[in-house]
């Protein structure tokens, strides 16, 4: 006899796709609106196309300079400048956010007149780890969703400048040797991997955790010698030879956050980028970087300091504000923490 009763909620053998996985999620809030749902499904939108376009780089005409240079001084590749557009056109018609912000854009980006505004705010990095583009290496897409602060209409800078634990969602977009899609909303860490063939994100890792520890780290060595006694103290540590205590730990660095930070959580250690002598408080982005990926490390079990500070805690004071960030491992972490409270 066939069985004609809907299935159990639970992976079967079509598996979860990402827009079921958000849609079962939204049903258990009592009144939600479908707005959350949504946004995610222009977000993974953009992360086809833009993965689509990468994954194409050499064949069309997209890799190189556009010859612009952004906010942050650095030059602006043709990817970057497609990647912010196709964010910015996948979600400013949804009706579902009333401002964007991005690393690209000098201000807040507002909904164009004649369209809705909703009650989100959509901070992201369109493309992160630029110079990576053109030697083929992974890149990828960081996005921060928070709640708006400000009563209705256009949204401002001020629902922009929130610290990072009142985010109500963040992830990212990896494009490497699959395309996968990372988020979370505060409560388990979900992971989603592109079926090409079928255009659709499929769960393909479920509530990930960040191992307690692992010999492990990621830092750009060499910007060594400008760096806080401290870290230069902290980062010998590690390379230390102690076997019993699990040293010295192995040496990993892409230069693209969101390729060392997929690594981190999937198998465990730290990621740095502190402040050094030329730059105090580093290279990353508070809002466009480090507040989403500590949302991220913390719902995984990790942690995410400036070495000094928890990250979400931090009030923003400006769009592009840097941060130092130390992310990944809660005891490694914790290490790194100690040296450079000892420093003072
Ligand atoms: P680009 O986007 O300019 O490549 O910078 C990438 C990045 O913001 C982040 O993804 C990396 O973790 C970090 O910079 C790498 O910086 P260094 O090249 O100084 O190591």
């Amino acid at each position: 006899m066939t069985n004609t009763s809907i299935a159990p909620a639970g992976p079967d053998e079509l598996g979860w796709t990402l827009d079921r996985h958000i849609l079962e999620r939204q049903r258990r809030i009592p009144g939600a609106s479908g707005d959350f749902t949504g946004l995610f499904q222009c977000l993974a939108l953009a992360g086809r196309v833009i993965g689509s376009k990468v994954s194409k780089a050499g064949l069309a005409d997209v890799l190189g300079a556009t010859g612009a240079v952004n906010i942050q001084g650095e030059t602006v590749q043709k990817l970057d400048d497609m990647a912010n557009r196709t964010l910015i056109r996948c979600v400013e018609a949804g009706g579902h956010v009333c401002v964007m912000a991005s690393e690209e854009n000098d201000d807040i980006i507002p909904i164009p007149p004649g369209y809705p505004h909703g009650k989100y705010v959509l901070m992201f990095d369109p493309l992160d780890g630029s110079s990576n583009i053109d030697v083929n290496i992974s890149i990828g897409t960081i996005f921060s969703i928070h709640r708006r602060v400000t009563e209705s209409g256009p949204g401002t800078e001020e629902d922009c400048l929130q610290p990072g634990h009142k985010q109500v969602a963040a992830g990212y977009v990896i494009y490497g040797s699959s395309t996968m899609l990372v988020y979370t909303t505060g409560d388990g860490v979900h992971g989603f991997t592109l079926d090409p063939m079928i255009g659709e994100f499929f769960l393909s890792h479920e509530n990930l955790r960040i191992p307690k520890t692992a010999p492990m780290y990621s830092i750009n060595e060499g910007n060594h010698s400008k760096w806080p006694l401290g870290v230069k103290k902290w980062i010998d540590t590690l390379k230390s030879n102690d076997a019993p205590g699990g040293r010295p730990y192995g040496q990993r660095y892409v230069g693209t956050l969101v390729a060392d930070f997929h690594r981190t959580l999937l198998r465990g250690g730290v990621f740095a980028y502190p402040g050094d002598s030329s730059s105090p408080e580093g290279k990353l982005r508070l809002l466009y970087e480090a507040a989403p990926m500590a949302f991220i490390a913390e719902a995984a079990g990790g942690s995410a300091t400036t070495g000094k500070k928890r990250i979400l805690e931090i009030e923003p004071t400006g769009l592009h504000q840097r941060v130092p960030l130390f992310i990944g491992s809660k005891d490694d972490v914790a290490l790194a923490d100690s040296f450079l409270a000892e420093e003072g």
